[in-house]
């Protein structure tokens, strides 16, 4: 019997009542003040109603704790080093259904709840996509009250804060904790021992153990994670890492020798201090591994305590038992570490034989792949990772050597293939291990994130390993929660798809919006959708306004692209495709302006540290809008805005105001794409590629609701061939584009390294290897469909409701749903 079962707490403070909320707040307030008390103003009274929501959060989350104890489902942890959960606040009343009671209680101290809502910094955990869909599926997790957890890293700055200079973009640390966060819960009974360096030790009996090195302690941190409309709520666990008091050298800090006496305490910080550090120098790469290790290892200690505290007998063995009771899905190549590390636990610390601990390993962990970039395929260093887990190390090479005698002993056939499927690269002059290579051989299952990226898997990447592991591989189209991102982030959309539906069921069976489909022509239904866009085109022209102090025109069209600054999703072809039109306008009369559709291109996303043409993307965006925002001939009828600091929150502002959402990444490049998927959603007509889940969006929505343009993933290679024979002959179009900006038109910026990029057949300039040049004139025959359709409100609103109702597919509930079943094999477990 635990204390709380003998001593009954005095009341719940989790009431669905506005004045005991009210109470609530104040209470926290009071006691839990983490500012002076003399004022209560929006800041104060956010943190103080923040704790107050997390009365009601941890009282489910314990619950869902204790059941998960009693009930010993079969439960899966997911393992990523990125969780972009952005804002808590509202998606944790939503979810709680108790918005409308929080909205009352603050009123009660003179407040607004969406005051109070835009107090919270973003939990900025992660990049782009990969990050967002860990979250999204977390929110999926706990709605469909899936035994389930996430785990990741605590870093202390998430992504930096973007700042727009005139020399372009500059990166601050994102200090999301500065002011600490009300929705993570320190657990200082759940400390892990991980281990760096050091050497291997074998005991006469053969067994092995690491000695020396350097111990650093995990300590986790609970963020509740509640589900919608259900009593369960899940964990995200983030680890911290901390060195021990022993590691503090009093006697060196008392004769002044501060920095020394706390070496291990500072290395320590260095762990979780920044998400990807920068990786240029030998210093930073060890440093990325060491993070990925300190999650993995921390995350299985955490595991199998879990899996031997459900029932006492399992601490004595029964490890057959345990891919019965656990799942570890990978997301991505980052935590592929956590296969050497099961491998370690169960060999050197439980005991187990080889053959038994790769017959657990093999059931629990699967893969998810979410590139086929080859720059972004993991590849270690041997002595690297030697030299920082040399126990690891060892297992790596172990399972190496078996998987060639496997292929050499039972797959003649494929023996001049080896080269490529080891794992283990051995090349003399660069000798690395293969992260992807290692999880596809470890793994039961691999999946892609889209049809298209699945398919690429299994025909080119893996294609080796499906001739030998045919049914490993499967596809698991990515989704997005429509909790946050219609249901809370777009109210005026969403009352009237509850309005015409009937049911707002819709929140938690996304399928239910095809229902809107026999309303596409209805009048009334045009004037409350062309009404409630018009909203939320207005809110997001005024968070332009704060940002950059740019006014734009709610009557244009909302054109927006908002992703991470890549060139391979030719943010670079979007701004050619301006640059264009502002020439063309320049060139048009007065009369012949009168006609064209007035349009506001919007541009948002960060750009990695270090990479410089994509940061130089970032100031031709801006030097483009500084010249035609203030050209008093054409800014009616177009303006280019770049967006500052993309996150989740803004992406919230943005997406439910969008109208034309570009998705134009060079096709076979963009593994699944999200945001895709969270602007039709809300209504906003796609000009894509066909690329990712574009193609299972066109699918749905329709071809006619859809603006496809662009080269095929399988011409792609042709192409590019084609290119380094002098075969490509490029449009006036682009021609005039790239003269244009050449110039000096938009400044005195050097530009040459960026236009060069398109040029040349191959080496220097990449010979254009993401096909702008070939795809440019369809992209711009693409945008003059758009121009027409806009001018016909008519077809534009059908075009929207069309999208809107063809995106039941891609909730996270539906992929998760699949993966519970097709992967993880666990089933619902709701607390009674
Ligand atoms: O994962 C998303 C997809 O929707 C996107 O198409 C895909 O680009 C994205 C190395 C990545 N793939 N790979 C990464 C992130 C961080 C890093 O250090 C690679 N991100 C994606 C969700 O499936």
């Amino acid at each position: 019997m635990s204390a709380a079962d003998k001593v009954k707490p005095a009341a719940s403070p989790a009431s669905e009542d506005p004045a005991t909320i009210a109470g609530n707040i104040s209470y926290h307030a009071q006691y839990s003040p983490h500012f002076a008390p003399l004022t209560f103003g929006p800041e104060p009274a956010y943190f103080a109603t923040a704790e107050s929501v997390r009365d009601h959060l941890l009282q489910r989350w314990n619950e869902t704790y204790l059941h998960f104890h009693k009930t010993d489902p079969k439960q899966t942890y997911y393992l990523s080093m990125e969780y972009l959960q952005g804002r808590a606040l509202t998606n944790a009343v939503g979810n709680l259904n108790i918005t409308g009671a929080y909205a009352e209680a603050v009123k009660k101290f003179g407040y607004e709840l969406e005051a109070l809502v835009a107090q919270e910094r973003d939990m900025a955990l992660g990049n782009g996509g990969l990050g967002r869909l860990a979250a999204c599926f977390l929110d999926s997790m706990a709605t469909l009250n899936l035994p389930s957890w996430g785990y990741g890293l605590r870093y202390r700055y998430g992504l930096f804060k973007q700042c727009i200079t005139k020399e372009g973009q500059e990166e601050m640390a994102e200090d999301w904790l500065e002011k600490f966060s009300p929705w993570e819960i320190v657990r200082h009974d759940v400390v892990y021992p991980v281990r760096f360096f050091g050497h291997v030790e074998i005991a006469p009996d053969g067994t092995r153990k690491v000695v020396g090195g350097e111990v650093l302690n995990a300590l986790a941190y609970d963020v509740p994670i509640p589900g919608y409309k259900t009593k369960n709520a899940i964990s995200l666990r983030l680890w911290d890492a901390k060195a021990s008091a022993e590691d503090f050298n009093l006697f060196q800090f008392n004769d002044g020798q501060y920095e020394s006496a706390a070496q291990l305490h500072s290395r320590a910080q260095q762990i979780c201090a920044v998400l990807y550090p920068g990786d240029a120098t030998e210093e930073g790469k060890l440093l990325r591994l060491k993070q990925q290790f300190f999650l993995c290892s921390a995350s299985l200690q955490d595991i199998i305590f879990r899996f031997k505290e459900r029932k006492a007998d399992r601490v004595s063995g029964k490890w057959s038992e345990f891919p019965s009771k656990v799942a570890v899905q990978m997301n991505d190549t980052h935590p592929t570490l956590a296969i050497p590390e099961l491998m370690r636990l169960l060999m050197d610390v439980e005991g187990l034989g080889w053959d038994e601990a790769w017959d657990v390993t093999n059931k629990t962990v699967a893969y998810t792949n979410h590139t086929v970039l080859p720059e972004a395929l993991e590849k270690w260093s041997q002595a690297v990772m030697r030299k920082l887990l040399p126990r690891q190390m060892e297992i790596i090479e172990e399972i190496d050597k078996r998987f060639r005698q496997m292929v050499i002993s039972t797959r003649k056939d494929m023996e001049g293939k080896l080269d490529a499927m080891s794992v283990l690269d051995n090349n003399p002059q660069k000798p690395v291990v293969r992260m992807a290579n290692l999880c596809v051989v470890a793994a039961h299952t691999v999946n892609g994130v889209a049809e298209l990226h699945s398919n690429i898997l299994k025909e080119e990447l893996f294609v080796d390993y499906v001739s030998i592991w045919p049914k490993k591989f499967q596809n698991k189209t990515n989704g997005i929660t429509p909790r946050r991102w219609l249901r809370f982030c777009n109210p005026e959309l969403s009352e009237i798809v509850t309005k015409w539906l009937k049911t707002d069921q819709w929140t938690s069976n996304l399928d239910l919006l095809t229902g809107l489909r026999k309303f596409a022509d209805d009048e009334k239904l045009h004037t409350e959708w062309a009404a409630a866009k018009l909203a939320s085109k207005k809110r997001l022209a005024k968070h332009v306004l704060d940002v950059t102090g740019v006014t734009i025109d709610p009557n244009s069209l909302f054109d927006i692209q908002i992703k991470r600054i890549h060139e391979y999703k030719r943010q670079l072809m979007n701004i050619l495709g301006a640059v264009y039109r502002y020439k063309k306008l320049k060139e048009m009369s007065a009369d012949e302006k009168q006609k064209v559709t007035p349009r506001t291109v919007m541009v948002g996303g960060k750009a990695f540290a270090t990479y410089t043409n994509a940061k130089r993307i970032v100031k031709l965006v801006t030097d483009v809008g500084a010249v035609v925002n203030n050209d008093p001939d054409v800014n009616k009828y177009l303006k280019v805005v770049f967006i500052p600091n993309y996150n989740v929150s803004v992406a919230e502002v943005l997406i439910p105001g969008s109208e034309l959402s570009q998705h134009i990444s060079t096709a076979g490049m963009e593994a699944s794409g999200t945001s895709n998927m969270k602007f039709s959603l809300n209504g906003c007509v796609i000009i894509g590629t066909l690329d990712g889940a574009n193609v299972e969006i066109r699918e749905e929505v329709g071809e006619d609701n859809f603006f496809l343009f662009g080269a095929k993933a399988d011409q792609v290679a042709g192409l590019r061939k084609d290119r380094e024979n002098g075969l490509f002959k490029p449009d006036p179009r682009f021609e005039e584009a790239k003269q244009y900006i050449r110039s000096g038109t938009f400044g005195t910026y050097d530009y040459a390294p960026l236009l060069d990029s398109l040029e040349g057949n191959s080496g220097f300039g990449r010979g254009d290897y993401f096909l702008v040049g070939y795809d440019f004139p369809s992209y711009i025959d693409a945008q003059a469909r758009v121009d027409a359709a806009y001018k016909d409100k008519k077809r534009w609103t059908k075009m929207s409701i069309l999208n809107t109702a063809g995106s039941g597919k891609f909730s996270s509930d539906r992929t998760i749903a699949q993966y519970a079943k097709e992967i993880w094999g666990i089933t619902a477990s709701p607390v009674p």
